[in-house]
């Protein structure tokens, strides 16, 4: 250990820490702008380069920055001087006088990490007067980079580059000019960017945000001669609440359906009953695959990769366009439940398909890219018309005046909104591989499983494996979050090195509870762990907790689409992957 004092505080403390830890475990806070650290996911962002964070060291002549000093014996530290406050506010007014001053409709306003240090260092008056760059406004189908905005902390760039390792954004120009970009100053989508949006969720300015289609769904909600539905991603309900100052982890299912019927949408489904049905495909696929295999077919390609995350779908179309064969070619749920909608629900319903409008509710950014894409069209119109954000929903809540914590709890609407506990769960890293064993183990050994929770496939390692018993045979599961992780399992399977039979990735850290359109986390993991701990909890609430069990995926089967991997289920739910 190593003693030291802090704020005249005597500390002691682990060696090799850095003084900004040290000082938040004697509860002293230091201000930070481009430091950012989440535990467990071994995420962190400390370039030193913001300054914000400087402290007094005695004996130093230099302030030192809290996040890269490590601490040492007898180290006497005053972080909060008049001269380091001094420095700090000169820092940030530095900081602030090349950035637009747009803050009143600036999409991150009410969010943005500059406008409350800002507010924090009580920042009155700019004494300096830097250059406005003339960068232009960079739009993709999921993402917008206003860069003027960019204040060059790079946790975006550590993002894409060390967590993501997609490598698109770095550092480029000097002075004024300096920003994050693609190189060459391409856009966005000319890039291999996958938009998984995990720049947007460390971006503390309104230099990356969501494309924003809020107005797309009131004027669709406003239409008379539409109908218009909704569905919701798992992992929406588990994090919506906190925008309403709901503890991180408070479940808000039923408020969450009482919200969007109030917001005037015809009818309120579930993304989940598309997981359920994801299982049913990707399930009857993967045993398909493995029955063959151990028949000795050599044809065979495995392990069977997961589809339902766009962005790693982008991610190895792009990076690993020799492997394309074996993901599963099952749709994404949000991707199922589209196609469903537009063809059995609409038909039931007698509407035409150009009438109805269906939204989903998503903690993806990505999500919008994918429902965008052309195998998700029939003539040009798209299966899934608008995906917004949980941000997005937050927005259209406040702006109605709806009171989102007096709401009742209501409940979906039937036949779409039926779902199980194993579909609550693919918003949670290892979510879907636990949902499909539930399913496969039943329809492989033909016996009840013996139990439903698969702890060995849970927590929050980046990548973990496990071996199921099938009944005699040994199920070898993989599991990978972060693009990054995904990259060496898959480095894994080309070198021949891989043993696994069925793999999961998800690509952003945590699975969808971390994802790019969720609300801000800040950089605490903890709120990740926290929504994780809520879906596993409404899973065991649910009566009915495996896939195949869901009656109303057994009606649409019996109904519609026949059995699993039928002609028609082939046509409505399943893709193919492009180089
Ligand atoms: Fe997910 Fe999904 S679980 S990708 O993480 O599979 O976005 O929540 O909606 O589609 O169900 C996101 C979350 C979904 C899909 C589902 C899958
Ligand atoms: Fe990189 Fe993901 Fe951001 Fe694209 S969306 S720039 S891949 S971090």
């Amino acid at each position: 250990t190593v003693q030291l004092t802090i704020d005249n505080k005597p500390v002691v403390v682990k060696k090799g820490i850095t003084v900004l830890e040290a000082a938040t475990s004697a509860g002293v806070h230091i201000p930070t702008l481009c430091h950012m650290k989440l535990d467990d996911l071994n995420i962190e962002n400390k370039p030193g380069g913001c300054r914000i964070c400087v402290v007094e060291v005695e004996g130093r002549r230099n302030l030192a920055p809290a996040c890269c000093t490590e601490v040492a014996e007898g180290m006497v530290v005053n972080s909060h001087s008049i001269r380091v406050i001094n420095a700090r506010q000169t820092v940030l007014e530095l900081i602030l006088s090349d950035h637009p001053a747009d803050c009143l409709i600036c999409a991150k306003s009410g969010n943005c990490e500059l406008q409350d240090m800002a507010h924090q260092l009580g920042i009155r008056e700019i004494h300096y007067k830097g250059e406005q760059s003339t960068y232009r406004e960079d739009t993709s189908p999921a993402i917008i980079r206003d860069v003027d905005k960019c204040i060059m902390c790079r946790r975006c760039e550590m993002m894409c580059n060390e967590v993501q390792t997609v490598g698109v954004l770095s550092a480029i120009n000097r002075g004024f000019n300096a920003v994050v970009s693609p190189a060459f100053e391409m856009n966005l989508d000319h890039s291999v960017c996958t938009y998984c949006g995990q720049c947007v969720a460390v971006c503390p300015t309104g230099a990356l945000t969501e494309v924003d289609q809020t107005a797309h769904v009131v004027r669709a909600l406003s239409d008379p001669d539409k109908t218009v539905i909704v569905q919701t991603a798992p992992a929406v309900r588990a994090a919506l609440g906190e925008e309403f100052g709901l503890e991180p982890g408070t479940l808000v299912t039923g408020k969450m359906v009482s919200a969007l019927r109030r917001l005037g949408f015809d009818y309120v489904f579930d993304t989940d009953f598309g997981a359920d049905l994801t299982i049913m495909e990707e399930g009857t696929e993967m045993l398909n695959r493995l029955s063959r295999f151990l028949e000795g077919d050599e044809s065979v390609k495995l392990p069977i990769l997961t589809s339902c995350c766009p962005a790693w779908v982008k991610f190895f179309e792009h990076q690993f366009p020799q492997l394309k064969d074996i993901p599963s070619t099952a749709r994404s749920p949000q991707q199922m439940f589209g196609s469903i909608a537009k063809t059995y629900f609409a038909e039931k319903m007698g509407v035409e398909r150009d009438n109805l409008i269906v939204v989903s509710i998503m903690p993806c950014v990505a999500k919008k890219y994918e429902c965008g894409r052309d195998e998700f069209k029939v003539d040009g119109n798209p299966d899934v018309d608008y995906a917004i954000t949980t941000r997005e929903l937050a927005n259209l809540i406040k702006l109605a005046n709806i009171s989102f914590d007096r709401l009742p709890n209501e409940d979906f609407d039937m036949p779409l909104g039926e779902s199980t506990g194993a579909a609550v769960i693919f918003g949670t890293t290892g979510g879907v591989i636990e949902a499909a064993v539930r399913t496969a183990y039943e329809l492989y050994t033909k016996k009840p499983l013996p139990k439903l929770d698969f702890h060995e496939l849970r927590g929050m390692d980046g990548i973990r494996q496990a071996t199921i018993d099938f009944a005699g045979f040994p199920l070898k599961i993989g599991i990978a979050h972060g693009l990054g992780n995904a990259r060496r399992l898959l480095e894994k399977i080309e070198s021949g090195e891989s043993e696994f039979h069925a793999i999961e990735i998800m690509s952003c850290p945590g699975g969808c509870i971390g994802g790019g359109g969720q609300p801000y986390h800040h950089g605490n993991a903890e709120i990740l762990k926290k929504r994780q701990m809520a879906l596993y909890q409404e899973d065991s609430n649910k009566k009915i907790r495996k896939s195949h069990e869901n009656p109303f995926i057994i009606q649409l089967y019996e109904e519609f689409l026949e059995k699993p991997m039928s002609e028609k289920a082939h046509h409505l739910l399943h893709t193919k992957y492009f180089d």
